[in-house]
């Protein structure tokens, strides 16, 4: 059997509904019905992967290696890492920086995600600070750099992805390095035995099958950290300009945005019934403050209530009843702000890669007389 028929039968059997991309890497998104719950489910959550999946480790006999830029460089054991530091759990939303790529226009390199590649779940691990703090990182120590022995797919000889957190992320409280999901153990789909969760970083930053962090004096500059790679222009690039990676910098905090789950496009309701729109709401660094709904092409704006979810990381479920809709066709927009005021925008600005598509959701469908 092929690598690729191997990763596809691993596909369909944890995760038979979604939506698999072409690609030499395995990349599969649900439809946005699977998103509607608070906590996505294994069966539900998106695949992105930048080279071929390393092949399925016994727990017991992973690695983590901790080096670079410490005084005391250490091997941790998963028994170790539970064993000596507390273990805790996170509800945080993880959501690739090029969700939403395929809206972009003119398209862009890159998989042509739809609104599928982000899901909430719950993240069970040891703190990445608590896990260095015994190897006492250097004054020098400015950014870690993870590494994990899953290839890219043209070379065997490159990592497929070797990404870094700046050190005040990779200290911060919710940064951990996992071993469970949903209150199971880690998939191997998702980076088992050991994955970062990086709350509020893209999913780029949430290196899996996690076998090395080393401690970097600069900026980490491995594959996938260089050039044009998850980064976004510092200014605006127009379509067909060379590309200078000095115009580009590391994307760290995802921006505000939202996902209607329901009504799902192509709804039909009749004019006398109260039309219910809801989904969810999320952010990086900076908290949700509040979602509205248009049902006009935004001239006016409803409130949405808003929820508390399952944390502050976690997605924030909103809804809205409408009533007294005309008939005709109608487009449903949710439009969330964050607490400094930022909102999604209602057209996106086009960047060369593709990423951090944060544009507001157009939701179509009929009103019946
Ligand atoms: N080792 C490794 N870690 C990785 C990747 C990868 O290809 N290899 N992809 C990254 C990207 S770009 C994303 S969006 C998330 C996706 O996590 P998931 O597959 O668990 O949904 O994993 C990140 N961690
Ligand atoms: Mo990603």
């Amino acid at each position: 059997m092929s690598r690729r028929s191997d990763e596809l039968a691993l596909l369909a059997s944890a995760k038979p509904r979604l939506h698999i991309h072409e690609d030499a890497a395995l990349n599969a998104e649900p439809p946005v019905e699977q998103l509607d719950s608070l906590l996505t489910p294994i069966a539900s959550f998106f695949i992105r992967n930048n080279g071929v999946l390393p092949e399925p480790a016994d727990p017991e006999s992973w690695r983590l290696t901790i080096d670079g830029e410490v005084e005391r460089p250490a091997e941790w054991t998963l028994a170790g890492l539970r064993q000596r530091f507390e273990t805790v759990t996170i509800p945080a939303v993880l959501e690739c920086a090029g969700n939403g790529r395929g809206q972009f226009s003119p398209a862009t390199d890159g998989l042509p995600w739809g609104l599928g590649a982000v899901g909430c779940a719950r993240w069970t691990g040891v703190r990445l600070a608590d896990v260095l703090e015994p190897s006492a990182p250097k004054p020098g120590a400015v950014y870690t750099g993870h590494h994990s022995p899953d290839r890219s797919a043209a070379n065997p000889d490159k990592d497929a992805i070797s990404r870094g957190l700046p050190i005040g992320k990779a200290l911060a409280p919710e940064t951990l390095i996992a071993f469970g999901m949903n209150d199971g153990p880690l998939p191997h789909l998702h980076g088992g035995p050991l994955r970062i969760v990086a709350p509020g970083y893209p999913g780029s930053a949430w290196q899996k099958w996690l076998s090395r962090i080393s401690l970097r004096t600069q900026e980490h500059d491995g594959e996938k950290m260089r050039g044009t790679d998850y980064r976004l222009p510092v200014r605006s690039i127009a379509p067909g300009e060379p590309l200078d990676p000095a115009d580009f910098a590391v994307i760290t905090d995802m921006p505000v945005k939202s996902l209607i789950t329901r009504p799902l496009s192509g709804f039909a309701v009749t004019s006398g019934e109260p039309l219910r729109v809801a989904g969810f709401a999320w952010s990086g660094a900076t908290p949700v403050a509040s979602v509205a709904v248009s049902a006009d092409d935004g001239l006016s704006w409803r409130e949405a209530e808003l929820e508390a979810g399952e944390g502050p990381f976690a997605w924030r479920p909103f809804s809205v009843e409408l009533k007294g809709l005309g008939p005709g066709p109608v487009t449903l927009i949710a439009r969330a702000t964050d607490i400094s005021g930022r909102s999604q925008p209602l057209a996106m600005p086009w960047n060369p890669r593709g990423y951090c598509n944060n544009v507001v959701q157009r939701v179509t469908g009929q009103i019946i007389p």
